[in-house]
């Protein structure tokens, strides 16, 4: 009885960890933080691959700034290739996101950067979905290249 006890819970630790890393990882979402000096800005590098539902078409992002609320705005571009889009979260600490923005840049290597409009440190959440080109998602990683 007591060894059930002990395999129940270490289950339930398992399945915990693995949701809480298949939760992220499938929810794409990268949370941040910019420090107080104005030129802080987060470089990142996503990465879309087949994974078996078919080879990528774009990179699809938004950005949400979260509390505190601050003066600056915080935005996110990104680049592959002769391509580059910005998109802004207008209003600091609400409930709504920037728009989402596309690039098409297929599979391969996009960079993408956060930025903010000033001084003040801010706080981020970076959704980031490859998809193809029926909106379903691809194959998508990412790796942090710069953190300040
Ligand atoms: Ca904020
Ligand atoms: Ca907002």
């Amino acid at each position: 009885m007591k060894r059930i006890i002990v395999k129940k819970a270490f289950v339930a630790a398992s399945v915990l960890s693995v949701l809480g890393y298949v939760g992220s990882a499938s929810a794409h979402e990268q949370l941040g933080a910019l420090g107080a000096g104005a030129k802080k800005t987060d470089y990142y590098q996503v990465s879309c691959f087949n994974d078996g539902s078919g080879d990528a078409d774009h990179l699809a992002v938004l950005i949400t700034d979260l509390a505190p609320v601050a003066s600056p705005l915080v935005s996110v571009q990104v680049i592959k290739g002769q391509v580059a889009k910005n998109t802004t979260d207008p209003v600091d600490g609400d409930a709504t996101s920037s728009p989402e923005m596309k690039v098409i840049g297929g599979n391969g290597a996009y960079q993408v950067i956060v930025d903010k409009t000033g001084a003040d440190a801010e706080n981020y959440s970076l959704d980031y979905h490859c998809e193809n080109s029926n909106g379903d998602h691809t194959g998508t990683s990412i790796v942090q290249i710069q953190d300040k």
